[in-house]
């Protein structure tokens, strides 16, 4: 394997502007999903004038806003914070399938990473599990995912 060129991205989050798209539905849980997420960002050296934070009603609205986001090229990656609880709607299937599908066609739409943190969850407790408790907290996994994609993409081009 040490004779095989290999391409892949590294963790420093520096020179990169950063826009989290945070949905207000469920927000309890969605808060910690964001200070996991701002807080791997940090450690990995993004400055506070580099994060953003852009609020959505809910999951089914965060498509059209990360694709908006990324259409401005403001941001050099994305990260999409929300969570969907299969007990509180009957409609559970529906948005959790348009908002991971379609944060992931504006990704892909305009070349802009999107590190994908939104939960969906059949339970408030497996919600929690992932929002920082025993499950640990998929909002800081959605930036360091953001923040390798980036330096990927600035690898690749
Ligand atoms: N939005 C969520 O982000 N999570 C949910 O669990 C949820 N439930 O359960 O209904 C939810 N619904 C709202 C939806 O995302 C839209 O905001 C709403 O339909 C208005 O367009």
């Amino acid at each position: 394997m040490d004779k095989i060129k290999t391409i892949e991205g590294d963790l420093l989050a520096r020179d990169a502007h950063f826009i989290i798209v945070a949905s207000r539905f469920n927000d309890f849980i969605v808060e910690s999903l964001i200070k996991g997420a701002v807080s791997c960002l940090r450690r990995h050296g993004a400055s506070d004038a580099h994060i953003e934070i852009v609020r959505v009603p809910g999951a089914y609205e965060m498509p059209l806003a990360v694709d908006k986001v990324a259409a401005t090229r403001r941001a050099d990656g994305i990260i999409a914070l929300g969570a969907v609880i299969r007990g509180a709607t009957p409609h559970f299937d529906f948005v959790a399938g348009e908002c991971t599908r379609g944060v992931a066609a504006a990704g892909i739409r305009h070349g802009v990473p999107v590190g994908l943190g939104v939960l969906t969850v059949d339970t408030i407790e497996q919600a929690i599990e992932r929002a920082g408790t025993k499950a640990g907290n998929k909002g800081e996994e959605a930036a360091l995912a953001a923040i390798e994609m980036v330096s990927l993409l600035r690898r690749l081009a």
